[in-house]
């Protein structure tokens, strides 16, 4: 039944597909790309139904066949091609660009293996992960276009001033198509698969029985979009990585500038007035490079020509500050794989170096600006082995740099590229992330949806989301109030099934629902959560029953995948997980509090969670988290968050007021002084923060989690010692949860909290982020499909 809706509705959307593409050529507009190795596009029954505006029709048709379609659209894999925020952020803005019906469309790769299914070992709580296979049933959503295909090459030498491949691969397209909501316009999403390449088939190899010499390019191939983020701690699996960050870029700048000259343009010197490519962080970097060759080798233009032109076509988001994930390829390793991308890369160097140079010398540079700048350039000349700083190419190459939250593109341009921005400060923005309101709210929460609608007055606030602002007139309101809980209840029921479903722990609906996902990482702090939730057990025990009694009951739920080589953040997995089993089983307890790893999250859990959710956690070191956008749905969800002065939780206080958010921590300024008063011994930790950690040391929950504890402590041996300052902002921590509880004893203040929460939610809609990369970077109009006649 599933395939047959799907194909049902695939047949609706292909005519819409056609329709945009035959406009789109017809109209010659200019076109966005944007360049991403993740999307996380989650199911796409429901949400092609739902922006075709058929749900009640296909709800209907169903229900007269025997079937629901919840049902039905729960049997669909999740695409799972990509990792966490960034992926996921990608998706959204595909939605948005076809509502906005902007002539834009996206790129990726058809990955045969998605991130991974994560399991959870019942005995020891350790995480488990098994192979992703999300093809296997095959994805009635895509479209092979087998006569789209690019070669790909590698390896090999520059020969007079050409490039004369080792090896080649083909590229070959598989399209899916994205609705936009209530308009005909449905653009694409490309992603390409690796195949041999038929030329380099050795037949007589093959014939002499010499299969394993035969069938190299085949396994080239197949390797090449086996996985996403293959292991890269050898030096074959960069080499991996880095082929398919070209494959990506060189099939889609090959796929790019085919498309240009179909639609009759020629004039290179104004490929900008018709194409925008976006790199999605530093991952397709190479887009640069590769276009300036093909420009060169095979248009024929000149270096000065290409470089005008390809200076003025690509654009990068940044999305990360940490200095150990900004990417860098050994150089030698470039120069095999990609020898005349080396060169070129080479000359863009040399030539900003002696232009920036010439811009120092013209300001006449201040005597200590001078020494400051010699140290640099010491330090980049004595790394050894030599590297390729992927963002720097990425500043020097791009028309745009653009950050994803204010306070992070205020980093962006303070520190992490400060050189740049001083050289070029017009090409610094700010692109404050957001999500899909359809997806988001609309879909994942009907529930919350009718009485938003019943309240707004209708339904325009699925795109125009400042709508959702007349909720806080009625926010004290006793009848909305009585609605907004009853379907906030709705969703805590549904999400207390899956829970028992797949953890067989059973949550009272009651309680308040605490939840935690994102990926597991140091900074993001899941560690933080959980020490405060041993506090919390830790203070319970020693409580009379009638003490006890008075306590707030919570659910206190995690998700989230660790990425599988990171030894830590797999430790802080198992530590929940023990937590769990402990508090879960204690008899003293009860009902009070439970602890839930859910496995596997995903977009689909992920829309489980977020509508069943009140309060949620973003609680991120200041200035590690760039952005963050579950925070985002979350709020337009109603529920509060608990979070520091981070990312996009910035602009959310801002727009909920104070009152509506849980804050605590040290600021991003205070941050490199608590480092240095811990690395001084100065630092004193709080008596409740060493208490926690003894009580895990006694033994507690088994194990004692010694090289866990011990890298909050320094010790020898264990890494950074409180890298992220944990034990700095416990305290705080714990006292902001205090006021959660006071707050949620209150149940008309919290709920007039979580109207207001989502009322000003309206500024983190993607069509609002989509429409300033339109105006503000890409340079686009819409470019709106007619009806058929
Ligand atoms: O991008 C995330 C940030 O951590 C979030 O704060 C932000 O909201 C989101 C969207 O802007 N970054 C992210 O997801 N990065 C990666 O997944 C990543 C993947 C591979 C890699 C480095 C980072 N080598």
């Amino acid at each position: 039944m599933y395939q047959a809706t799907a194909q049902s509705v695939r047949e609706g959307l292909v005519e819409r597909w056609n329709d945009t593409y035959a406009h789109f050529h017809k109209e010659n507009p200019k076109q966005a790309y944007y360049l991403s190795m993740e999307y996380l596009q989650g199911r796409a029954l429901t949400n092609a139904i739902g922006n075709m505006g058929l749900t009640g029709e296909y709800s209907e048709a169903l229900r007269s066949l025997g079937y629901t379609l919840e049902d039905v659209m729960s049997v669909e894999r999740n695409a799972g091609l990509g990792n966490g925020g960034l992926g996921r952020l990608a998706s959204c803005f595909l939605d948005s660009i076809a509502t906005l019906d902007l002539p834009a469309w996206g790129y990726g790769l058809r990955y045969k293996y998605g991130l991974f299914k994560q399991g959870v070992d019942k005995a020891t709580g350790e995480q488990l992960e098994y192979a992703d296979d999300w093809l296997e049933v095959g994805n009635p959503w895509e479209v092979a276009r087998p006569q789209v295909s690019y070669p790909i090459s590698f390896y090999g030498k520059v020969v007079n001033g050409k490039w004369a491949p080792g090896k080649q691969v083909r590229a070959v397209a598989y399209d899916s198509p994205i609705p936009g909501y209530k308009t005909r316009n449905c653009i694409s999403l490309r992603m390409w698969d690796a195949q041999p390449s038929a030329v380099e088939f050795d037949l007589a190899a093959f014939n002499a029985s010499d299969y394993e010499t035969s069938m190299g390019p085949t396994n080239l191939a197949s390797m090449l979009c086996a996985v996403l983020y293959p292991g890269d701690g050898t030096r074959e699996g960069k080499a991996l990585r880095l082929s398919q960050q070209y494959m990506l870029c060189s099939a889609s700048v090959q796929d790019i500038l085919a498309r240009w000259k179909e639609r009759g343009n020629s004039d290179w010197s104004k490929l900008h007035e018709k194409v925008a490519i976006q790199m999605n962080d530093t991952h397709p970097t190479l887009a640069a490079p590769e276009l300036m060759r093909i420009l060169m080798d095979d248009e024929g233009l000149s270096w000065d020509d290409a470089w005008a032109v390809t200076k003025k076509t690509v654009a990068y988001t940044n999305h990360t500050v940490m200095p150990e994930a900004l990417e860098k390829w050994p150089l030698d390793l470039v120069e095999e794989l990609l020898p005349r991308h080396m060169e070129i890369i080479k000359r863009i160097d040399e030539e900003f170096i002696a232009s920036a140079a010439k811009a120092k010398a013209a300001k006449a540079a201040k005597k200590d600006d001078k020494k400051k700048d010699d140290k640099k350039k010491k330090e980049s000349e004595e790394e050894k082995p030599a590297m390729v700083r992927m963002a720097n190419l990425c500043c020097i190459s791009g028309m745009a740099i653009n950050g994803v939250a204010a306070i992070h593109s205020e980093i962006v341009k303070d520190f992490t590229f400060n050189d740049f921005y001083k050289l070029f400060p017009e090409k610094f923005q700010n692109k404050t992330n957001g999500v899909t309101p359809r997806r988001w709210l609309a879909f994942c929460n009907p529930q919350l949806s009718a009485v938003i609608t019943k309240w707004v007055g209708n339904d325009k606030w699925v795109t125009d989301t400042d709508e959702l602002r007349k909720l806080a007139e009625h926010a004290t309101n006793p009848e909305l109030q009585a609605e907004w809980k009853a379907a906030k209840l709705a969703r805590k029921k549904i999400c207390k099934d899956y829970i028992k479903k797949v953890t067989d722990i059973d949550v009272p609906i009651d309680s308040m629902f605490d939840i935690q996902v994102k990926r597991i990482h140091e900074y993001k702090r899941q560690f933080l959560n959980i020490l405060g939730i041993i506090y919390r057990y830790k203070q319970m025990k020693a409580m009379t029953p009638e003490e006890r009694a008075k306590c707030v009951p919570r659910v206190c739920i995690f998700g989230g995948k660790a990425y599988a080589t990171y030894t830590q953040a797999k430790r802080i997995v198992r530590l929940i997980n023990n937590v769990g089993s402990v508090v879960n089983n204690d008899p003293e307890i009860g009902d009070l509090l439970k602890v839930v790893f859910v496995p596997d999250y995903n977009v689909s859990l992920a829309e489980t969670l977020i509508p069943a959710s009140e309060l949620s956690q973003h609680i991120s070191t200041a200035g590690t988290e760039a952005s963050g956008t579950s925070n985002m749905k979350f709020q337009m969800n109603g529920c509060l968050i608990i979070g520091t002065l981070d990312g996009a939780n910035v602009e959310i206080r801002e727009c909920v007021g104070d009152d509506n958010f849980f804050l605590f921590g040290i600021t991003d300024p205070e941050v490199e002084p608590a480092r240095a008063e811990r690395a001084a011994g100065k630092f004193v930790p709080d008596a409740r923060f060493t208490e926690t950690l003894e009580y895990v040391r006694s033994g507690v929950f088994g194990d004692k989690f010694e090289e866990l504890l011990g890298s909050l402590e320094g010790n020898e041996g264990f890494g950074r010692g409180d890298y992220f300052l944990v034990g700095k902002d416990f305290a705080s921590y714990l006292e902001a949860q205090e006021r959660v509880d006071v707050a949620y004893a209150d149940s008309m203040g919290w709920t007039e909290s979580s109207i207001i929460s989502t009322a000003f939610s309206g500024k983190f809609n993607s069509d609002r982020t989509i429409d300033q990369y339109a105006k503000e970077i890409w340079g686009i109009k819409p470019c709106t499909v007619p009806e058929r006649k």
